[in-house]
């Protein structure tokens, strides 16, 4: 199949990467988003997110011609919805994102085209969304419909790619092709094809959907693992980080590390998805979450007793993403310590972040510093992200601190893997 035009519905961290790697194959990329703050930058050439090398990708692409953003959807010969799948209050899976795309692309649909769901989604969430296409264009047919010979296409590709790490991975990293029928795995498979130099392995929808979900809950379980142990390690006295490097030096034992709790937008979300299928049986996957979302109430409960011992504490937070050499807040258990303590209200807070410029407002009652003069007042010392900036602080500053070192990066025991 040839794709002369290609639109990507949704410019986020997935999408405008994405949308910007296909116009470096010189070919006409649509990027569509509702937010007309961000179809402005990226008109302009810019971005308005922080990942690395995009800003020159996009600039590049857009101003060679070969990218341009709207508000509106216009017609294309592919289509890939890249929007938030979060969940609800209850944690169920909330599919509204999918739904307005399927509804603001449908009118361009035309006879031959291809619909790809790229989304992180609960299995099932790929027929959905034909559904919701038949229901809009009854003109046109789509696989559920006429099987191999339908208008549409359709299949999910979900996206596998690691902030900070997004352009090499999206280039580099095999991809998994769930399409409703051979066809549509066939079309998908040559439309990714145009840049992924990994494998694009095909399957059905259901299994491709599954598939992203339990690359991302295999690695929430193991990340539980190693906090479970933080904690049990606390107990005990043992240092958990010298101990999950010795324990990873057994050839069939592979741990990952302890932290605050488990951030972003992607791995505390996607595990629940499962769980909401399979209640009943994804007992395991629903204990991990719990670990991980209870880690940062442990770490505000160790900061407390170390703050009993001062009269009016002065508490640094080294670090507020929600993982390292990043700037995303997005659902932070760093953030979350620091509102804990905030709302504690059991001495100063300060927090060091270098990659904002300011404070979320929920944080209104902590102060942001530079680290020299966080460390210069400080009683109490807690790294809750392993930025490269901390790395090299000098031990004779901790050292008449009391610290708080929540992922073993000051640690000296601490073997990295
Ligand atoms: N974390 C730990 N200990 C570790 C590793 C991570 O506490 O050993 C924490 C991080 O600090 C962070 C959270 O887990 O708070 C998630 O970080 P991450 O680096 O594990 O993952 P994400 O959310 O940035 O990206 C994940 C990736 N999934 C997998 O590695 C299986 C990425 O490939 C996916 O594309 C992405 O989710 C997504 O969009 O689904």
């Amino acid at each position: 199949m040839d794709f002369k035009t290609i639109s990507v519905i949704g410019l986020g961290y997935i999408g405008l990467p994405t949308a910007t790697v296909f116009a470096a194959r010189q070919r006409k990329v649509i990027g569509v988003d509702v937010n007309q703050h961000a179809v402005d930058t990226i008109n302009q050439g810019k971005i308005h997110i922080v990942e690395p090398d995009l800003d020159m990708l996009v600039h590049a692409a857009v101003s060679q011609g070969f990218l341009r953003a709207t508000t509106t959807p216009e017609p294309a010969d592919a289509f890939l919805i890249a929007v938030p799948t979060p969940f609800k209050e209850d944690k169920r899976p909330d599919l509204s994102y999918i739904e307005a795309a399927a509804e603001a692309v449908a009118p361009v649909l035309k006879k031959g085209d291809l619909v790809v769901l790229e989304s992180t989604s609960p299995v099932g969430a790929t027929e959905q969304l034909a559904v919701w296409l038949a229901a809009a264009r009854p003109d046109l047919s789509f696989p559920q419909q006429q099987g191999e010979m339908s208008d549409i296409r359709i299949a999910h590709c979900p996206e596998r790619v690691l902030p900070g790490h997004v352009l090499r991975e999206l280039v580099e990293n095999d991809r998994i092709i769930g399409g409703m029928t051979l066809k549509c795995s066939a079309a998908a498979q040559s439309l990714y094809e145009l840049f992924v130099r990994g494998r694009c392995i095909v399957t059905d929808a259901r299994t491709a959907e599954m598939c992203k979900l339990t690359e991302n809950a295999f690695r929430d379980v193991n990340i539980a693992f190693a906090n479970e142990l933080s904690m049990i390690c606390d107990k005990v006295g043992v240092n958990v980080w010298e101990l999950i490097s010795l324990a990873n030096r057994h050839p069939r034992v592979s741990i990952l590390q302890p932290g605050p709790g488990v951030g972003g937008h992607c791995i505390a979300v996607d595990p629940w998805f499962i769980v909401d299928a399979a209640p009943d049986r994804a007992r395991i996957i629903r204990t991990a979450r719990e670990v991980n979302d209870a880690k940062p109430s442990f770490v505000v409960d160790r900061i407390k007793q170390a703050a009993s011992r001062f009269k009016d504490p002065v508490i640094a937070c080294f670090g507020l993403a929600f993982k390292a050499n990043i700037d995303d807040l997005r659902e932070s258990p760093a953030v979350d310590i620091v509102r804990e303590l905030i709302e504690a209200e059991i001495g100063t807070v300060f927090v060091v972040e270098p990659h904002v410029k300011e404070l979320p407002a929920m944080l209104g009652g902590a102060e942001l510093l530079d680290a020299e003069r966080a460390l210069n007042r400080a009683d109490i010392v807690v790294l809750l992200v392993d930025h490269q900036q901390f790395e090299n602080i000098d031990a004779d500053r901790l050292q008449p601190r009391v610290v708080i070192d929540t992922r073993g990066m000051w640690s000296t025991k601490r073997k990295r893997s």
